[in-house]
């Protein structure tokens, strides 16, 4: 066990013998709004369309989600497929088979108090092909929005990382997905939007992302969502980080971006390995973050949920190598 987890169950411990008798003992965040894991699993197989539940895809755990609110966390990203939800066109109707258990597992980290993020991890195609029907974008948004409409604790991620977007424009699919949003009558959630070149934080500015400052929403509830790797490529898919500061310096100038625009963003995938040079640079992130408060509102680890085996970046419990080696650091921090 490392010295931080050692910190981590005797702080708990602490917090236990203070909370009245009564009160279910819960670590609260420290400095963010929102830390969670993403929980992966529905959006599994995407070339499997729509593909079969248990071979496919699947469901994430409610037991993981129990586990980690029992720790503090308070946000978790689901992602999704917007072919499985919505099968015949952008403007068709549900597919019950898969809108059923989607709602059961919303409603049931909503239930526990916490965020849940609806993420149709598209990265802004449809069918393989680039989402340029933003009129149809919208119908999706209010179909998809509609059935949680009422549900206060439910986030809208409008699509996951569009990228090589051609001659399509990201403004135009995201201003559309809020105004589908409101459409449905959901006009008390935070609405997450994305910027092309997988938004990436590090790319935001330098990669044109700069014109989503134009976007807008009646209830002022945009937030920016960024993801950021600390591996060379910024990539996710090496266990290696490139430096002990490299988060603090690739969010540098997301973070300028934020503060001149007057905006609010969140990190909504970072991950490194379970190594001593990716903890320390996953900490100096964490602390470059809480330093920033004003326009961070927190963060989610990319990724939790069942079927991800050893993957380098686990946060499934019990045994998911970030799980028991990098969240007792970060639940330090944030
Ligand atoms: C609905 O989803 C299920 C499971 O993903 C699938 O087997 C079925 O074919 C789908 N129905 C339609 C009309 O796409
Ligand atoms: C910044 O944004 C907040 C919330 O959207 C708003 O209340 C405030 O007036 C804005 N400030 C400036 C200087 O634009
Ligand atoms: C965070 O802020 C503290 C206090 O200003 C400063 O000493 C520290 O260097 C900052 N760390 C990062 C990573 O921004
Ligand atoms: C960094 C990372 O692991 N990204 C993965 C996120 O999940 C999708 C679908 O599950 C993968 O395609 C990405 O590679």
């Amino acid at each position: 066990m490392h010295f931080a987890s050692m910190f981590l169950v005797a702080s708990t411990a602490v917090l236990a013998v203070a909370a009245p008798a009564t009160e279910k003992k819960k670590r609260a965040l420290k400095k963010f709004k929102f830390f969670g894991v993403n929980e992966s699993g529905a959006e599994f197989g995407n070339t499997a369309i729509p593909g079969q539940l248990g071979k496919d895809y699947t469901w994430p755990l409610t037991s993981t989600i129990d586990t980690l609110v029992g720790q503090g966390l308070n946000i978790f990203r689901v992602p999704i497929m917007m072919e499985r939800i919505v099968p015949t066109s952008m403007t068709g109707t549900t597919n019950a088979t898969y809108q059923d258990p989607l709602i059961t597992y919303i409603n049931y980290i909503t239930g526990k108090g916490a965020y849940a993020i609806v993420d149709p991890h598209n990265f802004g195609r449809y069918y393989a092909n680039i989402i340029t029907d933003y009129a149809g974008f919208k119908t999706f948004w209010t179909t998809l929005a509609g059935i949680f409409q009422s549900n206060a604790n439910v986030i809208f991620d409008c699509n996951n990382e569009p990228h090589d977007e051609g001659s399509a424009s990201v403004p135009d699919l995201m201003q559309a997905c809020i105004d589908g949003v409101r459409a449905a009558g959901a006009t008390s959630q935070y609405i997450f939007v994305e910027g092309t070149s997988y938004s990436g934080a590090w790319t935001w500015v330098s990669a044109g992302n700069g014109n989503l400052a134009s976007l807008t929403d009646p209830q002022n509830k945009i937030v920016y969502e960024m993801h950021q790797y600390l591996d060379s490529d910024g990539s996710g898919t090496s266990a290696d980080c490139v430096s002990t500061t490299i988060g603090s310096e690739r969010l540098a100038a997301a973070t300028a971006w934020l503060k001149t625009n007057n905006k609010t963003g969140i990190i909504g995938e970072f991950a490194g390995g379970a190594n001593d040079q990716c903890n320390s640079a996953v900490t100096d992130m964490m602390t470059y973050m809480t330093n920033n408060t004003d326009v961070w509102l927190g963060a989610l680890w990319w990724g939790g949920g069942p079927w991800w085996g050893d993957y380098i970046y686990s946060m499934e419990p019990p045994s998911g190598t970030s799980y028991t080696d990098t969240l007792p650091l970060i639940l330090n921090i944030v």
